[in-house]
């Protein structure tokens, strides 16, 4: 059998589900073979040899034992990988208009993640105002160069595939601090092509209760696997499956929910 690209990944990861995005688009999901770490335990060392120590994923294995970092620079290599046609605006200069874009994509993300963290109610606001100025900077950008929409350009491309997982990811705000984009022209573009990416099918690889679920322990501060104060087990945690678990407590600033409460013990 011919040896295939390999990805480590978290199964959830958003910048995992990058890379789902673009095999769905392409019909092409068997051009990867996927191997799911469990973040909750400490990592393979035969992973780590090949990562130089790094832990962060995805990682790519190319068939030449090559590893590549970083899932936007995995997706631009895969993209090329799969050839023709390419989900990357192939004229330069609208190639540059989706990569303005997708260089807002960082910030972005990091905000949401650092507001759905954040344990300080005084600072709610804060983190509100800074990701809503982040939705007015893509929503102007977007008004420029697509008036239209609901996409950048004709179709679902590059700069959707890599922000669809962080708008779904995204959901964890809506249910643990009751955040939502206001009414106004401020916003409606940027909602239109938000709508629009999370509603494409090859977005399809997870769902708001997995999210909600999954995530509880980023609401209470506690990222990447790591144990809330009090708990023996994390909400990422694979065993018992979340959809046997209920949907836990909206009040993120009340403390944690039990372990048992949260439906964690199997
Ligand atoms: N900038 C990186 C971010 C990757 C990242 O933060 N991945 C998380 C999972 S969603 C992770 O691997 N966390 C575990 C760790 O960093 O050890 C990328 O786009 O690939």
């Amino acid at each position: 059998m011919t040896p295939k690209h390999i990805v480590y990944h978290i199964p959830v990861c958003p910048f995992s589900q990058r890379l789902e995005v673009l095999l769905a688009l392409r019909g092409r999901r068997d051009a990867v073979e996927f191997r799911v770490v469990d973040i909750t335990k400490p990592r393979d060392p035969a992973l780590l040899a090949k990562t130089r120590g790094t832990t962060a994923l995805p990682v790519l294995e190319t068939p030449d034992g090559a590893i590549i970092k970083e899932s936007l620079v995995i997706l631009r290599y895969l993209d090329e990988v799969l050839g023709a046609p390419l989900l990357r605006r192939s004229d330069p200069e609208e190639h540059a208009v989706e990569s303005m874009l997708i260089a807002r994509e960082g910030p972005f993300t990091t905000t949401g993640y650092l507001f759905v963290m954040n344990q300080d109610p005084a600072r709610r606001d804060e983190f509100n105002g800074k990701l809503l100025s982040l939705y007015r900077d893509l929503n102007d950008l977007l008004l420029h160069h697509s008036p239209e929409g609901p996409y950048l350009f004709d179709g679902f491309g590059m700069a959707e595939a890599v922000f669809a997982p962080i708008f779904k990811r995204f959901w964890f705000l809506d249910y643990y601090e009751g955040f939502s984009l206001p009414d106004g022209p401020d916003y409606d573009r940027v909602r239109a092509w938000k709508e629009a990416c999370m509603a494409h099918e090859a977005t399809n690889q997870v769902t708001e209760e997995e999210i909600v679920k999954l995530y509880y322990d980023y609401a209470l501060g506690a990222g990447n696997g790591a144990l809330v104060e009090g708990r023996k087990i994390s909400s990422f945690t694979f065993e018992p499956h979340w959809k046997d678990r209920p949907w836990p407590p909206r009040d993120k600033y009340a403390g944690s929910a039990s372990d048992a409460e949260l439906g964690l013990i199997a």
